[in-house]
C-alpha cells in the first residue's frame, strides 16, 4: 500500500476523536482518523452492557462546540442511555460530514518519529503505512479492557462477556446461572436490569463501592427550554468549577457545621441524586473527618436498603467516599433483596481459576452457565502502551513511562514531539465532565497547530524541565486530597505491576488558566524548532 500523507492522523473516534476531525479539518488541515472499532462512539460504541447510560446529566454530557447542534437535539433523559448517545454521536458525525475521513476497523500498531523529517510514520493494523506532522492520541481514557489474568478461561463451556466489549446482539438470559464478577461503575448499573432475567445471579464482590440513586426520569420540556435559552452561560459557569460540571457546589466544609445540618445536606442531596453529592461540602475529598460524615450517611442508606445484615454488611464501604469513583445506580443495593442474587465476598477468598463449569475461588467451587465480567479497565494509559510509540532516538513510550506516566499538561510528552494526547494522564480528564474537557483538550491542541504552522515552526516538544515541574505539582495537588488512600484505577492499583501513581490533575480552572498561560506565552515550556 502506497505512503500517505497527511498533516494530522488521528487515532481513536470517540467523542475526541471527531471532534478533533470536525476542529482540525476547519482549520484547513488534510486529517486521518484511525478506529480499531467497527463504528465510532468509542466508549459507547464498546459498552453496551444492558444499563450503561452516562452520569453526568445528557445536557452536560454532551459538545458545545456547535450552537445549533446544541439546541437542535433533543435529550430525552435526565442521564442518556448508552444507544442514545450513540446516536447522537453518529448524528454529529453525519451532521459535519465527518465520516469519510474515518477509517474504521483499523488499528494504528505504530507510531515512529523520523528525526529527520520531522513527520510520524504511523502503521495499522491492514498494513498501511501512513506519514504525519502531527498525531493526535484520541485513544481514550477507559479504552482498554481489563480482563484478570485467571487461568482456565478457554475451557469455559459457557458463555462469557466483558461489559467493555459486549457484543451487539442482544443476549437471552433467561433461565441462566450467572456470574457478575466486578462491582465498580459498570458493574453496578448492569447487575439490576441483568438480575430480573436471569434464574440465579451471583455477584462476586472485592471491594464494595458507595453508590448514590440516579433518580433518573425523562427530562421535563419546560426545563430543556430554560436550559436552551442560556446554555453558553450555563456552559461557561460550568468550566469555573472544580468537576467541570453543574454539581450545585456547596462552599461550606462539613467538619465547619452542626451534625443535623450535614445530614440535612446529605439527605437533600441523596433525594436529588447522581454525582453532585461530592460536592456537598467544600472539604469532603480533602479532609478525613469531613469524609467520614459523607461515608457514615451512605453506609446508613445501605443497611436501610437492603433486607439481610449481613449482606448490607458485606455491601459497606470502608473506604473513602470519591477515592474510588463514586457510583451512580438505579436500584443497586435493593437488587440484592431478590431472592435470585448472591453476593459473594472475594476479599479473603480470591477467585483463582475458571473451570469449564464455572469458577473456583481459593476455597469453593461455583457453576455457571455464563460469566459477566464488569472488571474495568487498564486506565488512562492501557491503549497507548499497547501502540509502539517511538520518539527522539527510537525512546519508546513504554520505556518513557516505566516508573509511570509523565506529561507537560496531559497533553504532550517530552522527546516525543508533535505528539499530542488527549486527556492524557496528568490532566483532569476523569475527575471531570469528561466531554468538555475533551473540546478544551482539542481546541488547546488545534491553536497549538496554527501557531506552530504559522511561524514555520517543524517541531514542537514538551522540555523534560516543564514536564518534571508539571509532574510534581500534579502529584503535590494530589496528595493534598483524599485520592491517593485507596486502591483505584485512577492510581493504576487495579492493575499487576503498574507504577502507583495518582494520574489525573485535580481542579479545572487552575488547569485551564495554566493552559492559557502558555499558549499565550507562546508555548511556554515547549522547544519550537524551525524547518531547517
Ligand atoms: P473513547 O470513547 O474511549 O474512544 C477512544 C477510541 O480509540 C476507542 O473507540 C478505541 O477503539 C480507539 N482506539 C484506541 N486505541 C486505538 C488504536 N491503537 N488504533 C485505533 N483505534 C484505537 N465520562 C463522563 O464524563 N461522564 C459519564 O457519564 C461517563 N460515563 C462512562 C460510562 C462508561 C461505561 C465508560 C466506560 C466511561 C464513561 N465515561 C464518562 C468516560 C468516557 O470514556 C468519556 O466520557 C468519553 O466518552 C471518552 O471519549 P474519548 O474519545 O476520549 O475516548
Ligand atoms: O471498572 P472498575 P468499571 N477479582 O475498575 C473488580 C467509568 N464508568 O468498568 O475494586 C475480583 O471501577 C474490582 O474490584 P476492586 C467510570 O469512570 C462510568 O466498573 O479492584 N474482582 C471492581 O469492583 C468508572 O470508574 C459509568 O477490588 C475484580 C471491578 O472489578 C470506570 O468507567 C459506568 C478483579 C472493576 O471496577 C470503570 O468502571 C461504567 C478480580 N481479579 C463505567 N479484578 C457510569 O455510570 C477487578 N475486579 C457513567
Amino acid at each position: 500500500m502506497a505512503n500517505q500523507r497527511y498533516d494530522v492522523i488521528v487515532v481513536g473516534a470517540g467523542f475526541a476523536g471527531v471532534y478533533a476531525l470536525h476542529k482540525l479539518r476547519g482549520l484547513g488541515q488534510t486529517v486521518r482518523v484511525f478506529e480499531a472499532g467497527s463504528g465510532i462512539g468509542g466508549t459507547w460504541f464498546w459498552n453496551r452492557y444492558p444499563g450503561a447510560r452516562c452520569d453526568i446529566e445528557s445536557m452536560e454530557y454532551s459538545y458545545q462546540f456547535s450552537a445549533e447542534l446544541q439546541q437542535d437535539w433533543e435529550w430525552t433523559e435526565r442521564y442518556a442511555t448508552q444507544p442514545e448517545i450513540l446516536n447522537y454521536i453518529n448524528h454529529v458525525t453525519d451532521r459535519f460530514d465527518l465520516r469519510g475521513d474515518i477509517q474504521l476497523n483499523t488499528r494504528v500498531d505504530s507510531a515512529h518519529f523520523d528525526e529527520s523529517t520531522n513527520r510520524w510514520a504511523v502503521n495499522t493494523s491492514d498494513g498501511g503505512e501512513f506519514d504525519a506532522k502531527y498525531v493526535i492520541m484520541a485513544t481514550g481514557c477507559l479504552s482498554s479492557t481489563n480482563l484478570p489474568n485467571f487461568d482456565g478461561l478457554d475451557s469455559f463451556a459457557g458463555e462469557w462477556y466483558h461489559t467493555g466489549q459486549w457484543p451487539h446482539e442482544p443476549i437471552d438470559f433467561s433461565g441462566k446461572r450467572v456470574a457478575v464478577i466486578g462491582t465498580g461503575s459498570s458493574g453496578i448499573q448492569c447487575i439490576p436490569l441483568i438480575a430480573e432475567h436471569v434464574e440465579q445471579m451471583t455477584v462476586f464482590q472485592r471491594s464494595p463501592n458507595f453508590s448514590i440513586p440516579a433518580h433518573n426520569q425523562p427530562l421535563d420540556p419546560d426545563c430543556v427550554r430554560e436550559r436552551k435559552a442560556s446554555y453558553p452561560a450555563f456552559r461557561a459557569a460550568n468550566k469555573e468549577t472544580a468537576f467541570h460540571a453543574n454539581f450545585d457546589y456547596n462552599e461550606a466544609n462539613a467538619v465547619d457545621v452542626s451534625a443535623e445540618e450535614r445530614v440535612r445536606e446529605y439527605e437533600s442531596r441523596w433525594a436529588s441524586g447522581g454525582l453532585p453529592f461530592l460536592a456537598s461540602f467544600a472539604d469532603l475529598i480533602f479532609d478525613a473527618d469531613a469524609n467520614a460524615t459523607a461515608a457514615d450517611f451512605i453506609r446508613g442508606k445501605i443497611h436501610e436498603l437492603v433486607d439481610d445484615p449481613a449482606t448490607a454488611a458485606l455491601l459497606t464501604p470502608t473506604s473513602v467516599v470519591g477515592c474510588k469513583r463514586l457510583c451512580v445506580d438505579t436500584n443497586y443495593y435493593a437488587t440484592f433483596n431478590r431472592s435470585n442474587v448472591t453476593l459473594v465476598d472475594v476479599s479473603d477468598d480470591p477467585i483463582k481459576t475458571i473451570t469449564r463449569v464455572g469458577l473456583n475461588t481459593a476455597t469453593r467451587e461455583y457453576a455457571f452457565d455464563t460469566l459477566v465480567f464488569a472488571t474495568g479497565f487498564d486506565a488512562m494509559t492501557g491503549a497507548l502502551a499497547k501502540i509502539d510509540i517511538q520518539g527522539l532516538a527510537a525512546r519508546t513510550l513504554q520505556d518513557a513511562w516505566k516508573e509511570g506516566p509523565k506529561t507537560y499538561l496531559g497533553l504532550a510528552v517530552a522527546g516525543f514531539p508533535n505528539l499530542f494526547t488527549v486527556t492524557g494522564p496528568g490532566s483532569p480528564s476523569v475527575l471531570t465532565n469528561m466531554l468538555p474537557s475533551i473540546e478544551h483538550h482539542v481546541d488547546w491542541i488545534a491553536d497549538c497547530i496554527a501557531y506552530v504552522d504559522r511561524k514555520g515552526v517543524a517541531r514542537i516538544d514538551a522540555t523534560p524541565e516543564a514536564q518534571d515541574a508539571w509532574v510534581a505539582h500534579v502529584n503535590e495537588v494530589g496528595a493534598s486530597s483524599l485520592y491517593p488512600t485507596c486502591n483505584s484505577w485512577y492510581l493504576g492499583a487495579n492493575i499487576p505491576g503498574k507504577p502507583r501513581v495518582f494520574m489525573p490533575y485535580l481542579g479545572f480552572p487552575p488547569y485551564a488558566e495554566k493552559c492559557r498561560e502558555v499558549a499565550d506565552s507562546g508555548y511556554d515550556g515547549f522547544t519550537l524548532t524551525a524547518r531547517g
